[in-house]
């Protein structure tokens, strides 16, 4: 049984991402839209707009047409947006590419994506030309410049003609992520303006926005689709200012909340650990915070009470510390926590162990995996949803959509919830492959296929397992060693570690005489997790 959301569905403009997106600052063209929360740097929403424009039009003059791939390896910078936008506006699509990947994993994402541009920052690009290599990419276009490459001046100098496309919103991709959803190796997402441009309409009923005067930290990557929808676009639909740090530190993130009065934080576990913990966060003044959101992991409820206590503290008004709920697949955001002021009638506050609240035009179901029935009222289930924010599928793997997406609109999402009788959703457990470190993540797959590279090692599996004192899931490897081979526990880790970008790095091995597996060959990851 389908469960509805608490709201009304609201209506989702038939635009491209940014149409809808750089409409949000058009009345306030003086007003900053970006700021480099290093330099304070600044571009106003109407610098933004003419700069779309210019990129746009110099990658349709370099022959890019719409459905092109056009990637994107940097980090957060006041000119990723830019480019995002310049790359939608020709009618061409995003991948966004870890900063942390190896020239390898960039490599696997160039090719597996058709990318045929390929936009990084000077720092990347011995690692980048290393991928480009072994793939079909055109042009590397480093942003801030390097010889015999085109500089992001380059393209928003240019003087081709502006360019319109014809853009189908339902149809049309304007991005293409990569997860590796719930089994096996990353796959590219392909969302599509609608995607995005509902996501971020679904989310503004459950915010109490103050016109002209929010400030998002945007320290979260925009490689990350919440980095992209909730930090980038949503921020910039509001017409409000996204302040960019390029890495997390925690006193620079301190101090650009302070100094540009930050009113939003969306963040992962690891931020809110620091806010309820780190002895530096008293020496800073905080207060202009309203709302600190935490994603992409499991947040735990007492750890979440005290960060928000301690915010609390001398502060005029309260911030509020929660929870939401997303996946790449969703573009992403499903579920939420609103605004206090925000709640569906009845609702007095959501539980800080909760994910929050289904957002508009959203159904879900808990369905029990071993049945497919709906799980019953109060029990868990796996989570399923159906909105406007489903991905068209996975890019070229019929097979992977077809396991994930049911010919009825539902994403199977591969995470166990409850639902209250308020309709608060609480993530229980996760039932899929993924491991998340840090809230980025881990395909064990993807581990597994790098250690079966070792000739002395001749199978491995990987599961993630959590460590009690971090709260954190640490991968951990069980590996079979070749006959003959003499291998360490070291050598293991140091094998995967210097072929993959370091989230992924393996915490713990143990070699083990065969790794337990199905008449049909699957990794019994439950009996390896009981073991752990
Ligand atoms: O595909 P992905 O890497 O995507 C994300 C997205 C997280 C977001 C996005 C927008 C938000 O507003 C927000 O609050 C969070 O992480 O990984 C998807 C998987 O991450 C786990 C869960 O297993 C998803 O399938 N996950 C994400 N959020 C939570 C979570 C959470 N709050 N609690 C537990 N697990």
């Amino acid at each position: 049984m389908a469960l509805a959301s608490r709201y009304p569905d609201v209506e989702i403009p038939d635009l491209s991402v940014p149409e809808f997106v750089l409409a949000g600052g058009a009345s306030r063209p003086d007003a900053p839209a970006l700021v480099d929360g290093l330099t304070g740097d600044s571009i106003s929403h109407g610098q933004l707009a003419t700069y779309v424009d210019r990129v746009a039009a110099a990658l349709a003059a370099r022959g890019l047409r719409k459905g092109d791939v056009v990637a994107v390896l940097c980090p957060n910078t006041m000119w990723y947006p830019v480019v995002f936008h310049g790359i939608a506006r020709a009618g061409c699509v995003m991948s966004p590419i870890n900063s942390l990947y190896t020239a390898h994993e960039v490599a696997f994402q160039l090719k597996d994506s058709g990318a045929k541009v390929l936009v990084t920052v000077s720092p990347f690009l011995d690692r980048a030309l290393e991928a480009v290599e072994q793939t079909p990419v055109d042009e590397v276009v480093v942003m801030d410049g390097a010889e015999g490459h085109a500089s992001l001046l380059d393209l928003i100098t240019s003087d081709a003609p502006s360019v319109q496309v014809d853009i189908d919103p339902a149809e049309d991709l304007v991005t293409l992520p990569y997860s590796s959803g719930t089994t096996g190796l990353p796959k590219g997402v392909m969302l599509t303006h609608r995607n995005l441009v509902a996501n971020v309409s679904q989310s503004r009923p459950l915010v109490e926005l103050h016109e002209g005067d929010e400030r998002i930290i945007a320290v979260l990557p925009f490689f990350h689709i919440y980095g992209l929808t909730v930090l980038m676009n949503q921020g910039l639909q509001w017409g409000g200012t996204v302040v960019t740090l390029p890495r997390f530190d925690l006193e620079q993130f301190l101090r650009t909340i302070q100094d540009h009065k930050i009113t939003r934080a969306f963040v992962a576990p690891p931020i809110v650990l620091a806010l309820a913990k780190h002895p530096m966060v008293d020496q800073f003044d905080l207060s202009s915070l309203r709302s600190i959101t935490s994603g992409a992991a499991p947040l735990d409820e007492a750890l979440a009470q005290a960060a928000q206590d301690r915010l609390r503290k001398g502060a005029d008004a309260g911030v509020v510390v929660a929870q939401g709920y997303g996946m790449t697949e969703l573009s992403p955001v499903s579920h939420t926590t609103p605004d206090a002021n925000r709640l569906p009638a009845g609702v007095t506050s959501v539980p800080k162990g909760s994910v929050g609240l289904a957002l508009p035009n959203t159904e879900c179901r808990l369905v029990d995996p071993s049945t497919g029935q709906d799980a019953a009222a109060g029990e868990r289930g796996e989570l399923w949803v159906r909105g406007p924010q489903v991905m068209k599928g996975y890019l070229n793997n019929q097979k992977a959509t077809d396991e994930t997406l049911d010919a009825e609109g539902w994403l199977h999402t591969g995470d166990v919830a409850v639902v209250d009788e308020n309709g608060c959703y609480t993530v229980v457990d996760r039932v899929k492959e993924l491991i998340k470190y840090k809230g980025y993540q881990v395909a064990p797959a993807e581990l597994e296929a790098v250690l079966l590279g070792n000739p002395a090692i001749a199978d491995a599996a990987v599961i993630g397992v959590k460590d009690e004192e971090s709260g954190e899931e640490l991968p951990k490897a069980f590996v079979v060693r070749a006959p003959g081979a003499e291998l360490t526990e070291e050598e293991v880790m140091d094998y995967a570690g210097s072929r993959l970008a370091p989230h992924k790095k393996i915490r713990a091995v143990e070699f083990i005489d065969q790794v337990p597996k199905s008449a049909a060959g699957k990794i019994l990851r439950k009996d390896l997790k009981a073991r752990a």
